[in-house]
């Protein structure tokens, strides 16, 4: 076994990343993300995350999403465009989108539910579109259920499992130490980054470099905090950070727009969407 490289993603590192922006910057500049995400029932996952993408300053966004959510999305979020699914409660019909579009990123998975229909459509797509990508929620489930898709996924994407979903890929562990030798060995063996969520997330390169981030608090165990990570990383991407900045900056923004979140609102009292709202002081 090869040791792990161990390293702390703070405040400081951040500054090395961020990039302002150019005043001459138009909404091309910021690239198109496409945001795959909801299905009956699930929708506020899709549109969280769609926030949270408009929030990290993406320029452009569209969201697919099956039929019952189009409108669901088109009035909590006019800021994004919508495509709708053939499927009236499940998106899986995706895959045509990225033949055509002139997207700069892909995000998929939250609230997506795990039909056969979309795991093939999730099969077509990772074929077609070839570049990183970040995979979340159900789409790691898909990844779990049908194993041989996850050697199909673009080297360089960005996974974001939370211990259970990291377990469901790739099964349990004796110890947290054993968790982390694991989760560098399969982003090295993968070629992804693969972060694995909780109290200090941890980020795993390609080269087996694993980052802690020191952002967040408990106020974010509540349902759709992860859905709001996958939003922010998406529209990241899109802007042309690469993926290793992307997942070193979004998860630090995303724990410390949760960390002012609750010095005004409380622990207990902070939602997912206030997450998103504090987005804008993390930048600041
Ligand atoms: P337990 O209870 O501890 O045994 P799932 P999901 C465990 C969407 N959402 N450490 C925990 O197990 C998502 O996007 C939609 C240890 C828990 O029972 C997905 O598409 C929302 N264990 C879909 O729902 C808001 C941990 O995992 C189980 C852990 C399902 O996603 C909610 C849950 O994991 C949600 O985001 C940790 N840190 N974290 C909406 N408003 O539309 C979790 N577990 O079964 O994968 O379900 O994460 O809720
Ligand atoms: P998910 O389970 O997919 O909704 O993701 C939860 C998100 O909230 C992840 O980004 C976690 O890192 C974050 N989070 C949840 N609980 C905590 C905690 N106790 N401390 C810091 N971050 C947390
Ligand atoms: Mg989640």
């Amino acid at each position: 076994q090869t040791p792990v490289r161990y390293h702390l993603a703070d405040r400081e590192m951040m500054r090395t990343i961020y990039r302002p922006r150019d005043p001459f910057a138009h909404k091309g500049t910021y690239g198109h993300a496409l945001l795959i995400a909801g299905s009956y029932g699930k929708m506020g996952a899709a549109v969280l995350s769609a926030r949270a993408c408009l929030r990290a300053g993406v320029g452009l966004l569209t969201c697919h999403v099956p039929q019952c959510g189009t409108q669901i999305m088109q009035i909590s979020e006019p800021a994004a465009m919508c495509i709708t699914d053939e499927d009236t409660h499940f998106s899986t019909h995706f895959h045509r989108n990225v033949r055509t579009a002139g997207y700069k990123a892909v995000g998929i998975g939250p609230g997506l539910d795990k039909q056969p229909g979309t795991a093939k459509s999730l099969e077509v797509l990772m074929d077609e579109w070839q570049r990183p990508m970040v995979i979340d929620a159900d789409a790691l489930n898909l990844l779990s259920v049908y194993p041989y898709l996850l050697y199909k996924v673009p080297k360089g994407s960005i996974l974001t499992p939370h211990p259970k979903e990291f377990e469901r890929l790739f099964g349990k562990t004796e110890n947290e130490v054993q968790r982390l030798q694991q989760l560098s060995e399969q982003a090295v063996n993968l070629q992804l980054y693969i972060l694995l969520k909780g109290r200090y997330t941890a980020v795993a390169c390609p080269d087996g470099a694993v980052y802690f981030n020191n952002t967040g608090n408990p106020g974010m165990a509540t349902g759709g905090s992860g859905d709001v990570l996958t939003g922010i990383l998406t529209g990241l991407l899109a802007q042309e950070y690469t993926p290793k900045a992307a997942v070193l900056l979004g998860v630090w923004l995303h724990g410390y727009a949760g960390d002012l979140a609750a010095a005004q609102l409380s622990q207990e009292a902070m939602t997912a969407g206030d997450i998103i709202s504090y987005l804008g002081k993390a930048f600041q």
